[in-house]
């Protein structure tokens, strides 16, 4: 139930987005759905069967086949390389990059809708194939459009605990705070203290939440940027955009090409299979069968570390204490002697390097792309350029550093701060609000393939120790 008080201007404004979304029940939502085709949950109720079934063949016939061995450095260097977990929805290869479902980010850009008068992929065709694994015909695209903007409805509490924080608090903070706020409206956890939903179908409350968690998360994230940074004046909801252009609007960036940007932005940021900090802790929580908002929120503060989606927010900032120092004209044997700088200091180049990736992201180079067509000239952007030649020799230098190419965060920064939204500080919010497309899905998916509480075995040095004496 969504509750209303319009005491003060800012809540009468809040008051009139909630309204503009005041079909979001999705019960409701889905009476008005006519054709099953179109509607994204009764496309999933028919392909949950066929995947259960081969989860269950895979495990009878196959689950006694090795994958790989332990070794003690995967055990004392974070699991790296090691295969452990199920992830449907993506798949990471070192040398090519990700694939959503099987494709690679420029198929996406080539089959997936765009908007009207746009040529970037639209986020809501990128969920469906996420669900479903099929690319998304317009129409459906059109639907889930108008479905998220429905279910979109945030209630007033939420701003309320947003605005208990100080203003100044990280922006991060700012919005998994409100994000465990939206919990309150959890469909799963009623579902589950009522007791009346079998385990079976787990996946339906969980999808409830799923999509409206992903539909809400803008609206709570737009209302942390405009209190923080504009005066705390909201921008509503506007019901007839699509997902990417309904989230830059609340932004209050209402140009075509950051609608673009922001549209490719939340797309390729959604996912990267399921070994990553964020989606990991959104998984492992997950599987305790504590429901999306709690996981997600469990995710965000995992994405708010600097090796991961903090990273962002370092490199702009980064890259703007270069330009304070030399200036935006700095030469490349400056820039050397910068990077230099950065390592001697103990600290990371920020945006470089990967824990699986050995080749530079698909995701920096279609940023890389977009810079290309739409702000060549701008100063920061060729900055990024000259540093994309300058880090890689020296992180390979420094003879340690497995991979020296750049990430995806090397270059958000630049074409963000290009169209007005300079605030480094809260990147890192743009990449939360994306990665829920990713983490929901495969959490509908944990639910459909009934995927077990998830919990590996430790050990200590003295346990290794011992293995290692009766080894010999
Ligand atoms: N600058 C300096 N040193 C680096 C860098 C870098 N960009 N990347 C790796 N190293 C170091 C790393 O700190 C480690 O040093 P030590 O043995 O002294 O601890 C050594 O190289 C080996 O690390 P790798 O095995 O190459 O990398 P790992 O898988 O451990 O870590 C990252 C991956 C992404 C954490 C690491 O490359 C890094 O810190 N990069 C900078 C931060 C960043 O851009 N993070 C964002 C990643 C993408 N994302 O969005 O999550
Ligand atoms: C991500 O998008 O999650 C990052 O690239 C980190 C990773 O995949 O490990």
């Amino acid at each position: 139930m969504v509750f209303y008080r319009g005491v003060s201007a800012i809540s009468r404004l809040r008051s009139r987005a909630v309204q503009q979304s005041s079909l979001s029940n999705s019960a409701r939502w889905l009476q008005m759905q006519s054709s099953s085709e179109l509607d994204l949950k009764s496309q999933m109720r028919e392909i949950i069967p066929e995947q259960q079934d081969r989860l269950k063949k895979l495990k009878s016939e196959h689950g006694k086949v090795q994958l790989g061995n332990i070794t003690v450095d995967m055990v004392l260097g974070g699991m790296r390389g090691m295969t452990g977990l199920l992830w449907e929805t993506s798949l990471l290869d070192a040398d090519e990059g990700i694939r959503f479902r099987g494709m690679s980010i420029p198929e996406c850009q080539k089959v997936l809708p765009s908007a009207q008068s746009g040529e970037e992929p639209l986020p809501e065709g990128l969920l469906w194939l996420l669900l479903t694994g099929k690319v998304p015909s317009k129409e459906q695209v059109n639907a889930l459009s108008k479905e998220l903007a429905h279910r979109a409805a945030v209630p007033d509490y939420v701003y309320k605990a947003i605005d208990a924080l100080p203003s100044t608090s990280h922006p991060m903070t700012q919005f998994a705070s409100g994000v465990m706020a939206l919990q309150v409206e959890s469909e799963f956890q009623k579902a589950y203290e009522q007791g009346d939903v079998h385990k079976s179908k787990f996946w339906e409350p969980t999808y409830e939440d799923a999509l409206n968690l992903i539909a809400r998360v803008p609206v709570v994230a737009s209302y942390v940027y405009r209190r923080m940074y504009k005066d705390s004046s909201i921008i509503p909801l506007d019901d007839s955009l699509d997902y990417g252009g309904n989230f830059s609007h609340m932004l209050g960036y209402d140009s075509p090409q950051m609608k673009e940007l922001m549209r490719l932005y939340v797309t390729i940021h959604s996912d990267h299979e399921g070994g990553n900090v964020s989606v990991h802790a959104g998984h492992l929580v997950g599987s305790a069968l504590s429901d999306p908002y709690l996981s997600f929120a469990a995710a965000l503060n995992g994405l708010a570390g600097p090796l991961h989606g903090l990273a962002n927010q370092e490199v702009l900032l980064w890259i703007k204490s270069v330009v304070e120092e030399c200036g935006e004209t700095i030469s490349k044997e400056q820039l050397k002697d910068y990077v230099w700088k950065t390592l001697n200091s103990g600290k990371v180049v920020p945006g470089y390097g990967h824990g699986v990736l050995r080749k530079t992201d698909p995701r920096y180079v279609c940023q890389r792309e977009f810079a290309l067509k739409h702000l060549p000239d701008d100063p920061l952007f060729q900055l990024v350029s000259k540093l994309y030649e300058v880090v890689p020799p020296i992180l390979t230098e420094l003879g340690k550093v497995k991979n020296p190419w750049p990430n995806v965060d090397a270059h958000s920064g630049v074409l963000l701060n290009y169209y007005g939204l300079t605030e480094a500080r809260y990147y890192t919010v743009l990449f939360g609000v994306s990665r829920s497309l990713g983490i929901c899905s495969q959490l509908i998916w944990d639910r459909a393939l009934g995927l077990p509480l998830e919990r590996p075995k430790s050990v200590n040095m003295e346990w290794l120790d011992n293995f290692m004496r009766l080894k010999r």
